[in-house]
């Protein structure tokens, strides 16, 4: 009996195959992380746009980008700091949708996101930016998105609108987006300046500058 009892307390609860190494479930809490003060933005004067090397740079009021056929993700997110979230649910529209319409150059291979600010926040202000390769953004992988549970996206989480691009880690997710400019070369955005992985996939732990 006693090397039953002992098996049994060797035992490790399984680990959820969901879960990239060195994270763990965060259950129903979700950290709000921010380096800057919340922009209040207002839906009549959010906009969204996608410029630089396309072939119609393209500016989306609110109910224009609305009006264009929804997207949702279900799935996890995953944050550098060590948490993840299982089975989240956003709604929004896929930066397909909008590549589709701005057509992207042959020459353009990456883009950079960029966000509202608010006004004074910080001395220099921060402009939260954060790069991609132009395939990490297409092919259904990323998405403008406004709510999340099926309630609209709270504003510390980045409402009205975020980018979620929920195969990289969380920083890639601006917040407050404002846009994207397609590039035809990398530049490194915020946290990738300054000791962020530069593509920071979670499943081999691209955490930082190096691994
Ligand atoms: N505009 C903007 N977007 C941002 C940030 C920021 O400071 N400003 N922080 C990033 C970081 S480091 C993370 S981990 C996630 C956090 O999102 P959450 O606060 O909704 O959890 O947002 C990312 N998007
Ligand atoms: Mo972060």
């Amino acid at each position: 009996m006693g090397f039953t009892r002992g098996f049994h307390n060797r035992r490790q609860e399984p680990r959820d195959p969901r879960l990239p190494p060195g994270q763990y479930d965060t259950g129903s809490l979700w950290p709000v992380l921010t380096a800057e003060v919340t922009p209040k933005i207002s839906t009549a004067s959010w906009a969204f746009s996608v410029e630089g090397l396309v072939e119609r740079p393209t500016i989306w009021t609110w109910d224009e980008i609305q009006a264009l056929p929804p997207s949702s993700y279900e799935g996890d997110i995953h944050c550098v700091t060590t948490w993840s979230k299982l089975g989240v649910t956003f709604k929004g529209v896929s930066v397909d949708t909008l590549l589709a319409t701005a057509v992207p150059l042959p020459v353009a291979t990456h883009a950079l996101a960029f966000c509202y600010t608010a006004q004074s926040s910080t001395v220099p202000p921060i402009a939260y930016t954060t790069n991609f390769q132009l395939d990490d953004l297409s092919g259904g992988k990323a998405w403008v998105a406004w709510e999340y549970g099926g309630q609209p996206l709270p504003i510390d989480h980045g409402g009205p609108a975020r980018l979620l691009v929920p195969h990289l880690y969380f920083w890639k997710s601006a917040k407050w987006v404002a846009g994207l400019r397609l590039l035809d070369h990398d530049q490194p955005g915020f946290w990738e300046r300054n000791g962020y992985h530069n593509r920071g996939d979670p499943w081999v732990e691209q955490r930082y500058d190096g691994d």
